[in-house]
């Protein structure tokens, strides 16, 4: 399969009522410790706003509600990898994309047949607290080696002046949460990445 090469990702369904009409077309829900009957109800909004739109949506850790609100696309992490029904994500006929920092991780990932492998930290991230320094370009280039045609997403610390080095090492799709949601225009700063990444759609 072939991924968008701009993969928004918010952590609520307002976020993505704003930026998705701007043209993104590949957006992840990643929201953390909400009750589930929130978390659900954000999902149907975003799954609605995606649908008008033409953008595929996945939904970060919410395997089950996932699945039970008919989306199509799930992101797991390696623990949440540990504690999820791989299973019944796939009889349930959604797609997968996984998080890998090592190669340990990376066989975990390609063992459960993945629609994509996610690469991070990149660069250094204000986002999340990793174990994980810094992976660095040449790191990209020799994951891409090892998964060949499977899609190869990096994450962590991604602007749009970064862009071409990640792509130019081997990416398919480059993440991003803070160079857009803590921009003074997170719509502006959309459409620079939606132009950006135009050359590699
Ligand atoms: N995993 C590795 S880095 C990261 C995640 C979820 C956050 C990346 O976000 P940002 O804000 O674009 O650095
Ligand atoms: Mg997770």
């Amino acid at each position: 399969m072939k991924l968008d090469p701009f993969y928004l990702i918010v952590d609520s369904s307002d976020w993505i009522a704003r930026l998705v009409p701007l043209g993104v077309k590949l957006v992840q829900l990643r929201i953390k410790d909400r009750p589930d009957t929130d978390i659900a109800r954000q999902i149907r909004e975003a799954k609605t706003v995606c649908a008008d739109h033409g953008c595929q949506l996945v939904v970060n850790d919410y395997w089950r509600l996932a699945i039970s609100e008919g989306c199509d696309f799930v992101h797991l992490g390696q623990e949440d990898m540990a504690d999820a029904d791989v299973d019944a994500i796939r009889k349930a006929g959604l797609k997968l994309g996984v998080s890998t920092h090592d190669g340990v991780e990376l066989s975990t990932a390609l063992a459960v047949q993945p629609e994509y492998v996610a690469l991070g930290p990149v660069y250094p991230t204000v986002t999340k607290e990793l174990k994980w320094a810094p992976q660095g370009l040449e790191k990209i280039t020799r994951w891409k080696a090892n998964i060949g045609d499977l899609p190869l997403v990096t994450i962590g610390g991604l602007t749009v002046e970064r862009l071409s080095g990640v792509f130019e090492h081997g990416a398919d799709s480059a993440a991003v949460i803070t160079d857009i949601t803590r921009n003074s225009d997170p719509e502006a700063r959309t459409r620079e990445w939606i132009s950006a990444t135009q050359k590699w759609r």
